[in-house]
């Protein structure tokens, strides 16, 4: 097979980018290891920046988001006691979020390619990127017992964290900054109404909680546990009781419990990789970035990732450009470095780390102290929290 631009991975930046293309009339295929269904029944991503709102609405394909997402004006930090707004429209003239589940966003790019002509290929085993220093780069993979091979001119590496592409670039030419968390964040997605009509992050001297929701019915929540937490420990009633607690007196009261629809860990992870592109290979998303999950960025750079790397191609396919493919790494950085300082800043501030003590906890509660109190720190918290602009 052979098409313009060859896509590996179809989480939400592999889709959007293929969609982008192929709304341009560019050729693309994704290639992406698991089924479908196990993409769809991975739980993530909560809150959409405007960057992702507006990718979904010029696809078209914002529809169900518009009918069943919820606008957010705000949100709230807690320091164990009090809840501290942070009124997001307010302070940054008019900005929201958008509650809408990543499954919901996948869903809706996952059903749409069919009609728009965006070739999916799932279940493709051992993907492996060749000649990818040159301008003839393909991928081979492995499908029903036969090996197929998809030429192209460019790679586009949307495959994760843990996918072959960031791999595929030499050594010399990459380089790693990383920090790994000494927690993870233990999650449960439970059909009962949230606690609360806007989101709280709060920090409880027991560790952080966060409380979410994917609709009026659908809650999820989330607390810190050490890293080598066993999900066995928690049971649902001692996760809600937890919760309770660590979201303090005024929301704990109000959490209506139910079963577990998902209880899973996740490890938290600040990591970037430089460059985003070499010769005919592009990351983009969590290939080349993880961000931990505190300030809700990881999805939203994936869509500023693709929106920039869209918009690269087609200058390239229809006008013969080079200059967005040649600056897409420098200007996706950018952005990039901007949301791990905030992911990095909100998770330093609201989780409890075990070296801290009770002096890194009285740093803390006063820097939660002085934002209550300073219009200035709420509108950092609040433009950064919005999206910056792309
Ligand atoms: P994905 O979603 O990981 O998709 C990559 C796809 O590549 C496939 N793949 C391969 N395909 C072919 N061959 C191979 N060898 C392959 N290896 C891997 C994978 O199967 C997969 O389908 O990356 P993408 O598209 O870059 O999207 C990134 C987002 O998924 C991620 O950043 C967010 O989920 C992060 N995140 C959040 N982001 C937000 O913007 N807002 C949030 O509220 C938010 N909450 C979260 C989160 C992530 C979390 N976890 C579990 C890490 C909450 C949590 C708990
Ligand atoms: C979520 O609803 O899954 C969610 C919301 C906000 C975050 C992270 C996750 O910062």
């Amino acid at each position: 097979m052979k098409t313009d631009v060859a896509i590996i991975g179809a989480g939400p930046a592999g889709l959007m980018l293929g969609h982008l293309l192929r709304q341009q009339g560019i050729g693309a295929v994704v290639v992406e290891r698991q089924s479908a269904d196990y993409v769809l029944g991975r739980i993530r991503a909560g809150v959409l920046e405007q960057v992702t709102v507006d990718i979904l609405n010029e696809l078209g394909l914002g529809n169900r988001m518009k009918q069943e997402g919820l606008p957010h004006e705000g949100f709230f930090l807690a320091d164990g006691e009090r809840l501290i707004h942070i009124d997001i429209a307010e302070l940054t003239g008019g900005s929201k979020v958008m509650v809408y589940g990543q499954t919901e966003v996948t869903r809706d790019l996952m059903d749409a390619a069919k009609d728009r002509d965006l070739e999916v290929v799932y279940e493709a085993k051992d993907v492996a990127l060749h000649e990818i220093d040159t301008e003839r780069p393909y991928l081979t993979y492995q499908k029903d017992g036969q090996e197929h091979r998809i030429d192209a001119r460019f790679i586009a590496g949307c495959d994760g964290f843990h996918g072959p592409s960031r791999k595929a670039i030499p050594d010399s030419v990459g380089k790693t900054f990383e920090r790994v968390y000494p927690f993870g964040w233990l999650g449960i997605l439970s059909d009962v109404p949230p606690c609360n009509d806007e989101l709280i992050y709060a920090n409880h001297s027991n560790g952080f909680a966060l409380a979410s929701m994917r609709s009026q019915t659908r809650s999820r929540y989330y607390i810190q546990v050490p890293l080598d937490e066993k999900i066995e420990n928690w049971s649902d009633d001692r996760l809600w009781d937890e919760l309770s607690i660590r979201l303090g007196p005024e929301a704990g009261s109000r959490i209506t419990r139910g079963p577990a629809l998902e209880k899973s860990i996740a490890p938290l992870r600040s990591f970037v990789f430089e460059p985003m592109r070499y010769k005919s290979l592009f990351l983009a998303g969590d290939a080349a970035h993880i961000v931990p999950p505190t300030g809700a960025k990881g999805l939203n750079l994936a869509s500023s990732d693709v929106a920039y790397l869209s918009r690269a191609f087609v200058s390239f396919f229809q006008d013969s450009k080079t200059d967005g493919i040649d600056t897409y790494s420098q200007t996706a950085l950018a952005r990039v470095w901007k949301s791990e300082r905030f992911s990095w800043s909100l998770t330093s501030l609201m989780h409890r780390f075990p070296d801290d003590g009770e002096f890194g906890r009285r740093m803390q509660v006063s820097e939660l102290d002085y934002i209550a109190s300073s219009r200035a720190a709420q509108t950092a918290i609040a433009e950064n929290y919005v999206g910056l602009p792309l």
